[in-house]
């Protein structure tokens, strides 16, 4: 049986939409080292999904932003069979922030054009959802559920949108 319990987590994309740039970074450590990916994380204690996404974009990537400046995009829900409890990361949009890009001990930063982002040194799930986000051809929320097994690619997937609670 599946556990209820979860890990909630955030994943930023800052954007430059009019110009199709996403900033990105590359993972130096830790879970999904090597990986290509947005900015994030799990929340701490008492943080808000805002205030979470404030503090990891800021400690991966330098930027400083304010919580009223970030859109809540949709919800993915991960069930890793190396992981007991699903990971329920959180999708932002940012395109106002403070302050330069910079490389830190976790993440090497870098401007993608949507074209040109290299789907195969992201997570494998991302070829089904990420282009659709940033192109905004997936409807806010949306909601999505992938099963790994190891972390090759998503052994089963599903994306709704225009999600009710
Ligand atoms: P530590 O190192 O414990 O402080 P923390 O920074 O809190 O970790 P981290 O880096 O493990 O959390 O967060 C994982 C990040 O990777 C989150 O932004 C969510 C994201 N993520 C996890 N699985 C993903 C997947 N399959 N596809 C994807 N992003 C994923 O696009
Ligand atoms: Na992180
Ligand atoms: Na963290």
């Amino acid at each position: 049986m599946e556990s209820r319990e979860k890990t909630v987590l955030t994943l930023i994309y800052p954007r430059r939409p009019s110009a199709n740039l996403v900033l990105l970074g590359l993972k130096k450590r830790g879970f999904g080292e090597g990986k290509l990916n947005g900015f994030g994380g799990k929340l701490e204690p008492n943080e808000s999904l805002e205030e979470s996404a404030v503090r990891e974009l800021r400690e991966e990537c330098g930027l400083s932003s304010k919580c009223a400046d970030l859109t809540w995009r949709g919800r993915l829900t991960y069930l890793y069979d190396t992981k007991p409890k699903a990971m329920e990361v959180n999708v932002f949009d940012l395109e106002t922030w403070q302050g330069e890009v910079q490389e830190t001990e976790e993440m090497k930063p870098a401007w993608f054009c949507h074209r040109d982002i290299p789907l195969r040194s992201m997570w494998a799930d991302d070829e089904h959802w990420l282009l659709q986000y940033l192109d905004g051809h997936l409807a806010t929320p949306f909601v999505g559920r992938f099963r790994f097994k190891g972390h090759e690619g998503p052994d089963s997937w599903d994306i709704r949108e225009h999600y009710v609670a």
